[in-house]
Parts: C-alpha cells; sequence; structure tokens
C-alpha cells in the first residue's frame, strides 16, 4: 500500500511523515495537504512537548522545516489571546485545531489605505482545518475562549518569517517579523521578549 492511499496518520509523527512524502511531488496537492491534516486526529500526548503557554501573547512553537518546503508550527493561544489581521506573504495557510476553538475573522485583500472589508467570522474546533491565502484574503485568529487555551498546528507553504499587518479602521499596513519561541521543543536561541515585533 503506498503511503498516497491511506491519508490516516496514527500520531503526529506519522502525519509528519506524510506531509514530507506530499512536498516531495512535483506539484503539491493543496487538497490533499487538507485531507492529510485532517487524517489526524488530535492527542495531547503526541504534541505536548510543544506546549509553551504565554501570559501576554500567543507563542509560535517549531515542530518541522518539511526539508525546507514549509514550516509545522504549534500555535499556544493563552485565554482571550489573538492576532493582528495580517497577510500571509504570498504563502499558504493551513490551520488544524489541536485543542480547543480558534475563530477566524476574514477581510478582503486591503488593496488601499481604507477600512477593511469583513467577509467572514468562523470558528473551528478540534481536529477541523481550515486553509487561507493572500487570493483569498487577510484574517485575524483569535482564541475565543476566557477560561480554556487553544492549541493549532500550522502549516505554512513556502516557509516565511514576516508578513504585512493591518489596522482594521484605516487599513493602514505594518511590515512584522514572527520568531519562534521553541525549535523541535527546546527554548529557540533568539528568545522571546516584550520588544519583539510579532504579528498582534
Ligand atoms: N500567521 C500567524 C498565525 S494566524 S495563521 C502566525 O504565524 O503567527
Ligand atoms: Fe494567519
Amino acid at each position: 500500500m503506498s503511503s498516497y492511499s491511506c491519508t490516516k496518520s496514527k500520531s503526529l509523527q506519522d502525519l509528519q511523515a506524510k506531509l514530507r512524502d506530499a512536498f516531495e511531488k512535483e506539484k503539491v496537492d493543496i487538497e490533499f495537504v487538507k485531507t492529510l491534516l485532517e487524517g489526524y486526529e488530535s492527542n495531547r500526548e503526541d504534541w505536548k512537548q510543544y506546549v509553551t503557554l504565554d501570559p501576554h501573547h500567543y507563542t509560535r512553537n517549531l515542530v518541522d522545516r518539511g526539508n525546507g518546503a514549509y514550516n509545522l508550527i504549534v500555535l499556544c493561544w493563552n485565554d482571550s489571546q489573538g492576532s493582528g489581521i495580517h497577510n500571509h506573504s504570498s504563502s499558504n495557510c493551513f490551520v488544524k485545531i489541536l485543542s480547543g476553538k480558534l475563530r477566524e475573522t476574514q477581510f478582503e485583500y486591503p488593496v488601499s489605505e481604507t477600512a477593511l472589508k469583513k467577509t467572514s467570522l468562523q470558528d473551528y474546533g478540534t481536529n477541523e482545518v481550515t486553509f487561507i491565502n493572500d487570493d483569498i484574503g487577510v484574517h485575524r485568529m483569535e482564541n475565543p475562549s476566557h477560561s480554556e487555551p487553544c492549541i493549532s498546528l500550522h502549516l505554512y507553504y513556502p516557509p516565511f518569517m514576516s508578513c504585512s499587518v493591518y489596522d482594521e479602521v484605516h487599513g493602514k499596513e505594518t511590515p512584522a517579523t514572527m520568531v519562534f519561541h521553541t525549535e523541535y521543543g527546546q527554548k529557540a536561541q533568539k528568545s522571546c521578549c516584550e520588544e519583539c515585533p510579532r504579528p498582534h
């Protein structure tokens, strides 16, 4: 049986192996990647090593660089934490919820400095998967819970470490750099601090 005939993963490690295979193909199939992410049933034992919660900001924890083709990252959102409205620097963004709930508000891609146009608002629960890129628009992600953290798995293809953040009222664009709080379960060398410029 080839790895392509089975889209179910029995662990996060198994999913990582399937994703590596999928990205080795000449043409990456976005729908297939979504199916792979959906085919993994979240199990805390698999990903608890990547969980770091910060009282002020959501954290970004690198799981896999996918042979340079993509970044697989665990994001940890404490109660009520969220991102600013941001683009994805011409990259494709997959999000799978590992635990809790994440709220996504989408907006039309800003073309001028005017108020952003909201296009959708949706909540995603454990094991659900969503996808966005700059053709679809920009978004804000937030943990709507005031009591439970949310843990999500993000795949960015190709990888990117900077993006634009937009102010909702005026559409003003500001560049932002992203950091990793941990890499492969270890504290990242450039540790994060209050001054780190990030998309919030
Ligand atoms: N793009 C944000 C998270 S929402 S997709 C980030 O990577 O920090
Ligand atoms: Fe995003």
